[in-house]
Order: structure tokens, then sequence, then C-alpha cells
């Protein structure tokens, strides 16, 4: 079954959007296969996101992820990656359509709510750098 990693980043927790996004993700008959809540350090978040280091935004996205807990999950079934890009909705939000979790909650480029892996083999990069390979 194909797996992929989400992230729900620190501002979809401090807004109380923890339920509402997982049951998004249940309603369409994915399955949460691990949870755990995160404090995430530097190294791991720079691991996490190396295409984007050196970027204009590359220090505020790091200061932002790291400014409160966040929630990690494997979520799997079929067109995992696909299906949750398509939940979460596109990274700018005033392009991400109404009814996706951004296009219904994010009204910022960099504080959006949700991280979803865009391919199989990054989501198996991304679920080894978070789960520590003890998936
Ligand atoms: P994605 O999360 O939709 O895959 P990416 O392009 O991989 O989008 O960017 C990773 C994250 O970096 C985004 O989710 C967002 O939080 C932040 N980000 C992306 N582009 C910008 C930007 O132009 N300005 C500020 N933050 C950005
Ligand atoms: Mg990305």
């Amino acid at each position: 079954m194909e797996k992929t990693l989400v992230i729900i980043k620190p501002d979809g927790i401090r807004r109380g959007l923890v339920g509402e996004i997982l049951s998004r993700y249940e309603r369409k008959g994915l399955n949460i296969l691990k949870m755990e809540m995160v404090d995430p350090d530097k190294d791991t978040l720079k691991a996490h996101y190396h295409e984007h280091v050196g970027k204009d935004f590359f220090e505020e996205l790091i200061q932002f992820m790291m400014s409160g807990k966040m929630v990690i999950l494997i979520v799997e079934g079929n067109y995992a990656v696909e299906t949750v890009r398509k939940i979460n909705g596109k990274t700018n939000p005033l392009e991400a359509e109404c009814g996706s979790i951004r296009g219904d909650f994010a009204n910022s480029l960099t504080e959006n709510i949700v991280h979803g892996s865009d391919s199989i083999e990054n989501a198996q990069k991304e679920i080894e750098i978070w789960f520590n390979n003890k998936n």
C-alpha cells in the first residue's frame, strides 16, 4: 500500500485544526498508520527541506516550523501521495482550491497548515527522516 508523510505544521496546531485535518484524510478513505506530536530540531528540518536550502524563504520557513509543536503522520492508501497533495491544496494560498485544506484555512505562502510528500521516493525518505526507520 502506498505511504506518504504528512506534517500538520505549527499553525495547524495553534489554530486547533488537527481533528479537522485528520478527518479529511480519513473521510477520503486513507488510513492513518502512525502519528506523533513532535518538537522538531533544526537539523531534522534541514534534512526534510534540503531542496529549499539557500532559497530566500528558507530561514523564514525553518523559524516558522520551529515556532511550536507539530504532528507527523504516515498516511497510507491508494495513490496516497497524490491524494494527500490534492486534499492539502496548492502551495500558493491564492491558487489553493476552496475545499482543500490550504484553500479553506491558509492565507500565507509560509504558514500553510500542512505538508505532504511530493513523490513516492521522497515519501520514503521523509518517513525515514521523521520516524527513524521504525516504520
Ligand atoms: P509544498 O509544501 O506545497 O510542497 P514547497 O514548494 O515544497 O511547497 O515549499 C515548502 C514550504 O515552504 C511551503 O509549504 C511553504 O511553507 C514554504 N514556501 C514555499 N514557497 C515559499 C515562498 O515563496 N515564500 C515563503 N514560503 C514559501
Ligand atoms: Mg514540497
